[in-house]
């Protein structure tokens, strides 16, 4: 049995309840004005930034403090450019022999297809893989726990942490990602989990004008 961890006292910032109020609102109205991003500009966005977001999605919780998670950060031209072919040659296949009817249609709305232009023209991809084990180095394997949990809840917090520094992000999820183990040379226990185009919205940008649900339809107050 490893040793218990040390404790340490609570580094907690207390704040009046007023301020946690006027607090609540205004980041509800910084994220509410998150939205995904499928046309990106070309600008450049510093190495550093995506370096902060992937810092602050390391701080997630985790299942036995595992951090399940490995991310990628692409940036180069040739790479993002295979990435971008690879995902199209599955996604082709997805949209036209995997999908059921009823994927399609549920798809039809956000005018969606195979084509993938954003993953050349964002300066940057970030790929999250997920790891169910970890493996030592004399290969002996660690089973983690709450997986798909852990590098869920580490994703929201990296596109929080982009979408509060400026940044616009895609969750994208080319199926199968499998390429993404070859391409990007990352072993068998790292499971692609989100791929993730970076960058400045294009100019001319536009999303599907959809509405989330209100709090009383998504809440229940006690029984
Ligand atoms: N992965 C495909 C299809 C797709 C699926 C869902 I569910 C979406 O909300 C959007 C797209 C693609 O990226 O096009």
């Amino acid at each position: 049995m490893p040793d218990p961890y040390d404790s340490i006292p609570l580094d907690f910032t207390e704040r009046p309840p007023e301020e946690i109020r006027e607090r609540a609102q205004s980041f509800y109205e910084v994220m509410a004005q998150r939205r995904s991003v499928r046309d990106f500009s070309d600008r450049s966005v510093p190495r550093e930034c995506i370096a902060a977001a992937i810092r602050t999605a390391g701080t997630a919780p985790s299942g036995a403090n595992r951090q399940p998670w490995q991310f990628v950060a692409v940036d180069d031209p040739a790479l993002k450019r295979e990435i971008r072919e690879a995902a199209e040659e599955e996604e082709k296949t997805t949209y036209e022999e995997r999908m059921s009817d009823e994927w399609r249609e549920a798809l039809a709305p956000l005018g969606t297809d195979w084509r993938k232009p954003f993953l050349e023209t964002a300066p940057w991809l970030v790929v999250c893989f997920a790891k169910p084990y970890d493996v030592d180095e004399d290969g002996s394997k660690t089973t983690n726990y709450y997986v798909q949990e852990s590098v869920g809840i580490a994703c929201g917090m990296f596109i929080t942490a982009l979408h509060q520094m400026g940044l616009a992000t895609l969750t994208h999820t080319p199926a199968p990602m499998g390429f993404l183990n070859d391409l990007l040379g990352r072993p068998s226990n790292e499971r692609p989990y989100i791929l993730f185009p970076v960058g400045y919205p294009a100019e001319d940008a536009t999303v599907p004008d959809i509405d989330k649900k209100s709090l009383d339809e998504i809440v229940q107050w006690n029984r």
